[in-house]
Parts: structure tokens; C-alpha cells; sequence
């Protein structure tokens, strides 16, 4: 046990009020403080990253004082505990949300200035978090803010990888990736905790005790073990409701060399094993919605999911006096998605082979502890893993697989007896190509409840998916549509709206989402409309700059912007964006001398290194643009903008000053989609399908405010199931015709022709992604939008109602549903 361990559980009184806010002086006497005697520099010497370092020492500080005594608290008062699992959390930069969150940006400007620095400037060297791919990621960090805002005691755990997302750059049109570095020069807000650490085994052989029957307890020898060190972050809520763990696990090699190998001369061999096993937590698998088959991502998950149960059963043992069996009662582990699903597996083990629980016993308290979310359909995305890989790496567990599945096959046979069919559907091991575990059968099992995120994914979900569960265990799937941190994607990206809204509906907004209706009748007003579109205009010329400076694309702030940004993937349809905007080059150059309105279509996403088709996506939107940005017949009325290295922060930049946002995904296929709900916030018009949480945007902010154009789920599964005909759709329109035999006649690729022959072969053929099935649609919705455009007071109306009515895809309110439906916790607002 150690000390920082005891030190939190060791009962205290009650938690000392929330320290927020400090005057100006004491602050600037800190950040001086650190300068000096922790980053070692005087006032002379100090860089912009040095202040940064000073200042986020400072306000760490004030985290501090809550931070522990909080943390003991809770278990003082033996509060249910939230563990959220997840090989991803997408937090970005902190500096800006610890600040704000503790009220402290007015003081922290103040005192900066008075130093001869910039507070802008000093938040912009903070390097992005990036320890996620896309939305997945990002919902785990928007929870935890949440979840500290609403004082919920909870603990995120992930892994602390040492390279994030990768970076990408554009040359020539082209995605290149390079590392992403984000510690290069430390990080101020995490503590090391070298001596919060765990033993994670692989491989080697289990044995039996004698006469030990077939649910007993087992002795797993493993043939290799690496340490997870813990690294803690504190996580700041709303008003400094509550300060909560972020503890992210880093791999550390038990020896810290070969000692016979090293004397024996073999200097850089006795290495070799160190570098093996510490890969483990080295860098995030950058394959968004495609889990990759690899090896070491199995490690990965099992290095996070064993040292995370380890760390909370052993927390929990300590503050209920070794009291396994009420683990259910206050403790609720929520799954991220199936990556951490093998944790089911290892519970099972701590309890049977480590605590001597009985098998049907730790198989209830499993069952009572855990939930999971599912956040995908895609059959590519959903994570099996072989058998043998199984076996080899993990024995114990497939062991226990192995049990929980024989069990569990034995009660659905019972309840419908000679249902063959019924049984290959549920079980845990897909038998077909090779015998594989389906780690989501094993969370559905293992769980109390599963979610979807949206209300359209969870229906999908229990009508497909997970049909025959759903029959099988009525009312565990569920539906939490997700949400976002308004903190983060309205009061800190937006400082001029939320400047505006606070002064037009009182600055209870910023605790209560539901009073931006408050702006529902300002929408018809002419000089509210006028201060909203203002805002807005304010921020398309900062981000205008953006874009000017990093790809020198001048654009014009009154245009519309035209805004699709996500990871780049088939199924979000990017192509289909891109198909409009030639065909629109086309009308323009068809027809110079009418009044086109401007338009300036952002893009930004990264593709995964290996997805050859999303990659040749970027690169037609690349080609695309130079050809139509320097075309003199268009004069500027079209640009094509694709940001690089899209990330947290360049979101934070773009979002606020979006017009139109494109969620243009092939209907069934976007779970939910978060960034639909951040736009629409800022005051973006949807353009978007019936697919994820567009539709409940829909429901909200009613169809005169969004633009839904294409194929419904419905429609898209009939197509798929009759047989679709590209060719005769195609055919049937001339603007697609054309728009495919420019870009086959190496419009775009005059130096290679062929370039996009994977694109155009994969229209022409089933054009699985209906891209070519929705596009006249589009195109149509599109004209329809730039008529709206044409109307500028519609168009704010609009804008206005949008922020008005999207107050409950707040963060607060997904957590808050978790927390009343599925943890069973209290929450405080
Ligand atoms: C989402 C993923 C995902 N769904 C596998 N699934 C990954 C799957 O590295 N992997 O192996 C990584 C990510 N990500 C997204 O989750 C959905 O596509 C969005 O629609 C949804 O909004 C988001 C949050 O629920």
C-alpha cells in the first residue's frame, strides 16, 4: 500500500469548500514563483512555453486544494464510484478549461499582461492531448467534465500513450503522417505516480488445484509480466463542482535491464526485452472504426483493463474492509466501446482465482458491475479476436470465456430449446472463418445494461445487431443519446456568442442549457439577429486568417462557410461533398455572369494511414481546390479550403464560425456523430441525412431550420438488399455524369489520369456508400440552401432557433441519464 494511496483513503471530515477564483496579485506572484524555482528562468530569458508552464503550475495549484481532499472524501462517504474505461480520451488542450472551469480567466489575463505576456499566446503553446482518433475518444473526454461538473466521484482510465494521434501534413495534395510528440517537453498537469503500480501478465500455462472443479480456482503462471504505472490528471468540473482522476497507465519494464546478458558483454541486447514491453503503451492505433488485428492492440487492451480492476478492486477492498461482494453497490464500471470488454473476463479472475468468490457468485457481481456502450454497426469495426491468439496470450481468460460462454449457451437452450440457429447468432466464439471471440457478445453478456447513442443506433441495435439479446435479456439495451461539454464547444471556443447569449438570457445559461429557449422569440428580432450574425461574422474573419496563414487560401468572411469536418471514412461521405462542389464549378463556369453567393467549402479530417480509398479522397478535395481557387472565370465565389492536421484546438477554431454543417453520412451508417450537435450550438445550419443524433437535431430544431435531404435507413437497406443499380441512377442524371467523366478525363489529375479510377470504379460498381443514389438530392438540398443563404434574415432566424433548441445535447444531461439509469449514482445539479 502506499502512502499517496492511504493518504486518500484514510476517512476525513468533509471535503474543504471549492477553492475558485484568486485575485489578480496573488496570482502573478505564483506564476512569477514558478518561473523561477520551477522552470528556472527570470523574467529575461522566459519563452512563451516557459509562461505556459508557469501558469499551468499556478493553476494547478488551486486544483490541488480540491483535488485531494475531494477525492477522500467521497470515500468517506462511501459514494459510488464511476470507473469509464477507454483506449481513447481526446482532451485536447487543458489550460484554457482548468482556468475558466475554476473561474479564473479574467485574473489569469490580468496577471499575464501585468508580467509583459499574453494569455492567447500563452494557451497556444500547450500541445494538444491527443489520445483518440475521432468522436469515440472525444465523448470520453466531454464525460469526464461532465462527470466532475456534476459531482459525480469518478475515475476516467485509458492509457498514457507516448504518441498521440499522428500528425498529418498535406504535400501536394497528399496526406502524409508523422509522429505526434506531445511530451516532447513534459506536461505540466499530470502527476507521475511511480509507485502506483501493477503487475499485467501474458502468456504462459494455468494449473489447477487438485480435485478443483470445472468453475474453480486457477494458478496462472505468465510467461511474461510489464508493470503499469499509474499517471494521474486532475479533471476540473464546471465552478470546480468537483476535481476528478484522469489516471492514464504507462508500461515500465519490471527489470530494468538483463543483468547476465549486460555483464556478459551484450550491452545493447540486454535491452532489447525492456523496448519490447514497454511498445505496450507507446502509441494510439490510429484506426478509427476498424480495430486492427494486431497483437499488440490485444495487449493494449488487457495492459489497461487488468491494471485498472486491479487498482479499483484493490481501492475497494480497502475502504470496505475486504468486502468483495458489495462491489456492485459502489462501484459501476462503465465500457467505452468493446476495447477494455476483456476486463469482463479479468474481474472474473480477480474474484474466483484471486478473492476465492464462488464461480456463480463473481459472475452476478460481474453482471452487476459493469454496462457497455456500443458506438458502431460497421462489421469491420466490431472486435473479434482469434482463438488462438486468445490462448496463447491470455490463457486464464479464454478459459473463463470458454465457461461464461458454455453457460450461458446452456440457459438460452433451456429457454428455446433446439434453436441452433439461435445459438450460433449469440454465441461468444464465431465459429464460421476461423474461431474467433466476439468481444461485443462477451460485453453484452457481462453487462447490466448496453447503450446506444442516439436513439436511431440503439433502435438499429436491438433490431440488428444484438436482435437475438435484445429477445433474450428484454430492456438491458438502452438508449443515451450523447452530448457534448458546452464549457468547452460554446464558452471557451465561442467567448463572443456566450458573451451575447449571457447578456440575452442571463447568465444562468451557463449552469442550465434548457434557458437558450429563452431565444427562441429574439430569433424574429432584427437587432438580435443583427448581434448573433455579427458574432459570427467576428468569428469567419479569425478563422479566415487561420486559413490564410497555414494554407494560404484567401477566403472572404461574408461567403458561406460550408463546413464538413470529421475523420475522413467512406461512409461520412466526404466524396459526396466533394462530387457537389465540382458540379457546382461546373454551373458556375456554365454560368459566369449570375449572381452566384460565395461559398467557401472547409474541409478537415485525418484518414487512417492505411485506408488507401479515404486517403485518395483527400486527395481529389486537394485537387479539386487548386483547380477551382485559381480559376479566374470563378472569381473567388468557390474556394475549396482542406485544413491540415485537423485536432481539438483547429475545431475550436473552426466551429464557431461555421454557416453550414455537413452530416452527410450514407443513412444506418454514423452511430450519432457529436460534431452535428457542437455546430448547430455555435449556430451552423445542418445539412445533413436522417442518420445518428441528426435526427433528433431535427426533432428539436424543427425542419424549417435543417436541410434533410437522401435516402432514409429504411430506403438504404432496401436498396442494399434488392440489388442497387449505380449505373442506371447515374446515367439518369447528367450533372453526376459529367461530374464523373471530368474527373475520369483527369480534370483534376491532368499529370495522371488514372488517379481516381478507385474512386470512380467504386461508384460505377455497387457503390456500397449510395453516394451516387443521394447525389441529386444533395445537389437539390444544396440549392435550396444557398436560397436561404440569399435571405439573410431567414438565414439568422434559423441560426438563432438552432442554438436555441440544442440545450439538451449538453454533456450534463447524457451523464445525468447514465447516472439515474444505468450507475445508479446521485448527481448534484
Ligand atoms: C465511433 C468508433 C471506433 N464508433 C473503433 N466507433 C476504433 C471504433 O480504433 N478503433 O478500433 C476507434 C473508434 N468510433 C464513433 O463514436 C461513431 O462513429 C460516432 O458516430 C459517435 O458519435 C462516436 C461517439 O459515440
Amino acid at each position: 500500500q502506499t502512502t499517496a494511496e492511504q493518504s486518500m483513503a484514510e476517512p476525513l471530515a468533509e471535503p474543504q469548500t471549492a477553492r475558485r477564483g484568486v485575485d489578480a496579485a496573488t496570482l502573478r506572484a505564483d506564476i512569477l514563483e514558478k518561473l523561477t524555482y520551477n522552470v528556472g528562468k527570470n523574467l529575461v530569458a522566459a519563452n512563451p512555453h516557459d509562461w505556459f508552464v508557469a501558469t499551468a503550475l499556478a493553476v494547478r495549484d488551486r486544483i490541488l486544494d480540491n483535488w485531494l481532499p475531494q477525492t477522500r472524501a467521497a470515500y468517506a462517504a462511501h459514494r459510488k464510484q464511476v470507473y469509464y474505461l477507454s483506449l481513447e480520451f481526446l482532451i485536447g488542450r487543458l489550460l484554457a478549461d482548468n482556468v475558466s472551469n475554476l473561474e479564473m480567466t479574467e485574473a489569469v489575463t490580468e496577471a499575464l499582461t501585468s508580467l509583459g505576456a499574453e494569455y492567447d499566446a500563452v494557451r497556444g503553446q500547450e500541445p494538444d492531448a491527443a489520445l483518440g482518433n475521432g468522436g469515440l475518444g472525444r465523448l470520453a473526454a466531454c464525460f469526464m467534465e461532465s462527470m466532475a461538473t456534476l459531482a459525480i466521484p469518478a475515475f476516467g482510465y485509458g492509457i498514457r500513450y507516448d504518441h498521440g494521434l499522428f500528425r498529418q501534413a498535406i504535400v501536394g495534395g497528399v496526406q502524409q503522417e508523422y509522429p505526434e510528440d506531445w511530451l516532447a517537453f513534459g506536461n505540466p498537469w499530470e502527476f507521475a505516480r511511480p509507485e502506483i503500480a501493477y503487475t499485467i501478465g501474458f502468456g504462459g500455462h494455468v494449473a489447477a488445484a487438485e480435485n478443483a472443479d470445472d468453475l474453480g480456482p486457477r494458478v496462472w503462471t505468465p510467461a511474461e509480466t510489464v508493470d503499469a504505472v499509474a499517471y494521474d490528471t486532475p479533471v476540473v468540473g464546471w465552478r470546480a463542482a468537483q476535481v476528478n482522476t484522469l489516471r492514464l497507465w504507462s508500461a515500465r519494464s519490471p527489470e530494468i535491464l538483463r543483468l547476465e546478458s549486460f555483464n556478459a558483454g551484450d550491452h545493447v541486447g540486454a535491452l532489447a526485452d525492456r523496448v519490447r514491453l514497454e511498445a505496450v503503451s507507446k502509441v494510439l492505433y490510429p484506426s478509427d472504426e476498424t480495430p486492427s488485428g494486431q497483437e499488440l492492440r490485444l495487449r493494449q487492451e488487457f495492459f489497461f483493463a487488468s491494471a485498472s480492476l486491479q487498482d479499483l478492486v484493490k481501492r475497494h477492498l480497502r475502504v470496505y474492509d475486504g468486502d468483495i461482494r458489495s462491489l456492485p453497490d459502489r462501484v459501476a464500471i462503465q465500457l467505452n466501446d468493446t476495447h477494455p470488454a476483456i476486463s469482463i473476463a479479468e474481474l472474473m479472475r480477480i474474484m474466483v482465482d484471486l478473492n476465492g468468490v464462488p464461480w456463480e457468485e463473481a459472475w452476478d457481481l460481474t453482471r452487476r458491475t459493469f454496462s457497455y456502450t456500443n458506438h458502431t454497426l460497421l462489421p469491420e469495426a466490431l472486435e473479434t479476436w482469434p482463438v488462438p491468439l486468445m490462448e496463447r496470450l491470455l490463457p486464464r481468460q479464454m478459459q473463463i470465456i470458454y465457461m461464461i460462454n458454455a453457460i450461458h449457451l446452456d440457459e438460452a437452450d433451456k429457454a428455446h430449446p433446439h434453436d441452433t440457429r439461435l445459438l450460433t447468432s449469440i454465441s461468444l466464439i464465431e465459429e464460421s472463418h476461423g474461431r474467433k471471440v466476439r468481444m461485443g457478445h462477451l460485453a453484452v453478456v457481462g453487462s447490466h445494461h448496453v447503450n446506444g447513442v442516439s436513439a436511431l443506433h440503439t433502435n438499429l441495435l436491438r433490431k440488428t445487431l444484438f436482435s437475438d439479446f435484445d429477445m433474450l435479456f428484454p430492456g438491458k439495451i438502452v438508449n443515451k443519446t450523447n452530448g457534448i461539454t458546452f464549457r468547452r464547444w460554446l464558452q471557451q471556443c465561442n467567448p463572443r456568442l456566450t458573451a451575447l447569449l449571457v447578456e440575452a438570457v442571463g447568465p444562468e445559461v451557463l449552469d442550465r442549457p434548457d434557458v437558450l429557449e429563452k431565444l427562441r422569440p429574439l430569433a424574429s428580432d432584427a437587432s438580435f439577429q443583427t448581434r448573433f450574425m455579427a458574432v459570427k461574422r467576428a468569428n469567419k474573419v479569425s478563422l479566415a486568417r487561420v486559413i490564410q496563414d497555414r494554407i494560404g487560401v484567401r477566403v472572404d468572411p461574408s461567403a458561406l462557410f460550408d463546413v464538413q469536418i470529421k475523420r475522413i471514412h467512406e461512409y461520412k461521405r466526404q466524396l459526396l461533398n466533394v462530387l457537389e462542389t465540382i458540379a457546382l464549378y461546373d454551373a458556375i463556369r456554365a454560368d459566369p455572369m449570375q449572381n452566384w453567393s460565395p461559398r467557401v467549402k472547409i474541409f478537415a479530417g485525418k484518414a487512417a494511414a492505411s485506408y488507401h480509398q479515404a486517403k485518395l479522397i483527400i486527395r481529389l478535395a486537394n485537387d479539386v481546390a487548386k483547380l477551382v481557387n485559381n480559376d479566374p472565370v470563378v472569381r473567388g465565389r468557390l474556394k475549396v479550403a482542406f485544413l491540415p492536421n485537423y485536432n481539438v484546438t483547429l475545431a475550436e477554431r473552426i466551429i464557431p464560425a461555421a454557416d453550414l454543417s455537413e452530416q452527410i453520412s450514407t443513412a444506418g451508417m454514423e452511430a450519432s456523430g457529436t460534431g452535428n450537435m457542437k455546430l448547430a450550438l455555435n449556430g451552423a445550419l445542418t445539412i445533413g441525412t436522417m442518420d445518428g443524433a441528426n435526427v433528433e437535431i431535427f426533432d428539436r430544431v424543427g425542419a424549417d431550420n435543417i436541410f434533410i435531404f437522401g435516402l432514409t435507413t429504411e430506403d438504404v437497406a432496401e436498396r442494399r438488399q434488392h440489388g442497387y443499380d449505380a449505373g442506371a441512377v447515374i446515367a439518369a442524371s447528367p450533372k453526376l455524369s459529367q461530374v464523373l467523366e471530368q474527373i475520369e478525363g483527369g480534370v483534376f489529375s491532368p499529370d495522371d489520369r488514372d488517379r481516381y479510377r478507385p474512386i470512380t470504379q467504386a461508384m460505377r460498381g455497387g457503390d456500397y456508400f449510395l453516394v451516387t443514389a443521394d447525389f441529386d438530392s444533395y445537389w437539390n438540398t444544396q440549392r435550396q440552401v444557398a436560397e436561404v443563404w440569399r435571405q439573410p434574415e431567414v438565414w439568422a432566424k434559423s441560426a438563432i432557433l438552432n442554438t436555441a433548441n440544442v440545450g439538451w445535447f449538453s454533456a450534463d444531461r447524457a451523464i445525468a441519464e447514465y447516472a439515474k439509469d444505468i450507475w445508479n449514482v446521485p448527481v448534484n445539479r
